[in-house]
This record gives structure tokens, sequence and C-alpha cells, in this order.
């Protein structure tokens, strides 16, 4: 299509002009469809200047998502061989169930601008505002037990860690299980959901959610979660290219879920988890539904369990399915 031509052309040259006569020429098409295509483009709200007798010419910081810069920075051989890209949706997650639902195939990414119903674990909600940030899932059906997907929480969080580290150049932390914090406020949420085979035990498919906060500044969030949440915008102070962020995640994704799968390097995988844990040593509390206690974090056990001590002093393993924790 001719709009979507146009667009890549732009991308490609983002902050460069060009005449509508070139544009006309290089995708063979006429000047009045470059014309219609651009005033499209702006209507969906790309930055893009009209200068009269001159052309055409992307701003250089406009940040859409865009299938185009992703599959440019990708380095995948699964993960991305597919993608829808929306406006708006009820949540990138819950789209993404029902398309596994109807035999969609592993690799397959959904990504939107904004969320109308983003989703946490336990009902709770994720608050996903327009054009700022990143909300993608992930469809995987590997072959594994459902009692083991929690590692693919740990996958998830490990690849967006360092997605972040590469890209952003900052050092956030991990909260078990889901959470990617900074300053002990969270940057990124994700949600791994999955669906078993019945009688087998095995995985139908597994969608992994992933939120993560960039351009929202602090007087963007709601009050309730102003003082826990943070941007990626308010830790640099600078703009961050999402499209870069999410082909970098996508690939470190990709690798970590190899490697997992295909090379059996869980315990590497889990050692970089445990590096970047936060809490580890100290008090915390822990809340089960209306239930909550005081105990000490000990460490992640190899089926990425938490291990706590009580303040009796048992060791207890807890699995993240009901319970959250929260430093004291
Ligand atoms: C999570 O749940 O943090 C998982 C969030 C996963 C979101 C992604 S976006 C793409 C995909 N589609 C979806 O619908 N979901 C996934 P949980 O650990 O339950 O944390 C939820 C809690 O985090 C809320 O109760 C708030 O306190 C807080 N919260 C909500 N929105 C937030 C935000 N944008 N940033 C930081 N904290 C937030």
């Amino acid at each position: 299509m001719v709009k979507e031509d146009v667009l890549k052309y732009l991308e490609n040259n983002k902050g460069k002009l060009i005449s509508g006569g070139e544009l006309s020429k290089i995708l063979n098409v006429s000047r009045t469809a470059i014309w219609k295509s651009i005033n499209s483009l702006k209507e969906e709200g790309y930055n893009i200047e009209s200068i009269a007798n001159e052309g055409y010419k992307l701003d250089i910081e406009c940040d859409m998502l865009s299938e185009n810069i992703i599959k440019s920075n990708l380095k995948t051989k699964l993960l991305g061989n597919k993608f829808e890209i929306f406006k708006t949706i009820d949540s990138t997650s819950s789209y993404l169930k029902r398309q596994s639902q109807n035999k969609a195939e592993e690799g397959l990414i959904i990504l939107s601008e904004n969320q109308t119903n983003g989703r946490g674990r336990m009902s709770r909600s994720f608050f996903s505002p327009s054009n700022t940030s990143i909300y993608m899932s992930i469809l995987l059906r590997p072959n594994m037990l459902i009692t083991d997907i929690n590692i693919i929480t740990i996958v998830s969080a490990v690849s967006v860690l360092t997605a972040i580290e590469n890209v952003v150049k900052i050092k956030p932390q991990i909260k078990w299980v889901n959470d990617i914090l900074y300053n002990n406020r969270k940057l990124c949420g994700i949600l791994t959901e999955a669906a078993i085979e019945s009688e087998s035990g095995y995985v139908d498919y597994i969608v992994t959610g992933i939120g993560v906060n960039i351009n929202i500044s602090e007087t963007d969030f709601p009050e309730e979660i102003k003082h826990k949440a943070i941007s990626i915008h308010q830790i640099t102070n600078k703009y961050c290219d999402r499209n870069k962020l999410i082909a970098e995640i996508i690939n470190n994704f990709e690798q970590n879920y190899f490697d997992l799968i295909y090379h059996n390097k869980k315990n590497e995988i889990l050692d970089v988890y445990r590096k970047n844990l936060t809490m580890i040593g100290e008090k915390i509390r822990v809340i089960q539904g209306e239930q909550n206690y005081i105990a000490k974090a000990v460490g992640i056990d190899d089926n990425a369990e938490l291990i706590i001590e009580t303040e009796d002093g048992k060791i207890k393993i807890i699995n993240s399915g009901e319970i959250s924790i929260r430093e004291l």
C-alpha cells in the first residue's frame, strides 16, 4: 500500500526533507497518492512537516510504534516473525490469548499505543496511557510442563532488564517475581499467563505481557501509583526510542528463550536473575489476600520460587501465584 511505503521511506530518512515529486518517482505512484497518504499519516498522529514547494519531513523525534523500525533492528529467527500493532486495544495480552486459542503461531507479537484494560496479576490494572510506553505481548508454545513456567517469567525479566541496561544505560533491579524497579519504583511489570493442554499437563501456549513506562512524566501517573511508579524519561530526562528498546527486548528474549529450551542454560539465566534481584537478605512483608506477615527474603530456588524465613525461624517456599512481597 502506498501509505505504508511512504511511511517506510520517511522513517528511513527521518529529519530529512524530501519533495513530493521525488517520492512519487521513487515509489512509482502519483503525487496525489503521496499527498493523500501524507494527510492520512498526519491524521494518525505522525509528526510530518509539509513545506510548500519543498516537500515533506518526518520529525526526527517522532516515536510512533513502527514495525519497519523494529524489524530493521531485529536479529531473531522466531520472535517477531509476525507483528500486529494497534492504536488502541483492551489489552495486548487478552487479545493475544484470544488469537492463541485460534491457533496463532509461536512468535506472534502484539503491540499497542494504548490499552483500555491493561492488566496486572490477580485482576489488578496496569496504567497504560497512549503513545508513551511499551505494551507488548509475546506468544510462546514451548514443549514444557505447566509446572515449569515460572522460568519463562525469569526469562522475560532478565531480557527486559538487559535491554534497558543496553539501550538506556541505566541499572534497574528485579523485584521477585515480575517487576523491574529503579530506585525502588516500578519501571516495568510483566505478566505471564499460560493455558494447559488437557490431560498431558503440558503447556498449550504462554502469553508474556510486558509493560514498560517510557516517556511518562511524574504528573501523568495517577495519584495511587505516583509514588511507586517511574518512567525512563523521569530517570534520564531524555526521550527514549521505544522502537529500538522493543527490538532489543525481543532480541534478548529470543536469545534467553533459545538458551533455555535448546541449550540447557537455565542455571545461567537464573544466575543473572539472582544477581540483579532486590530485597534479598532484607525483611519484607509477604501479602496473601487479606493476610500479611513479616519475613526475611532468603533467595530464589531453581524453580524461581522465593525462599523466605519467617519470624519464628521457619524456612518457607512461596510461589508467585497469589502472593506479593513489599519492602518494610
Ligand atoms: C504487573 O502486575 O505489573 C504486570 C503488568 C503487565 C502489563 C503488561 S502491558 C502488556 C500486557 N497486556 C496487559 O494487559 N498486561 C501486560 P502486578 O504485579 O499485579 O502489578 C500491578 C500493580 O502495579 C497495580 O496494582 C499498581 O499498583 C501498579 N501499577 C499499575 N500500573 C502501573 C504502571 N504503569 N507503572 C508502575 N506501576 C503500575
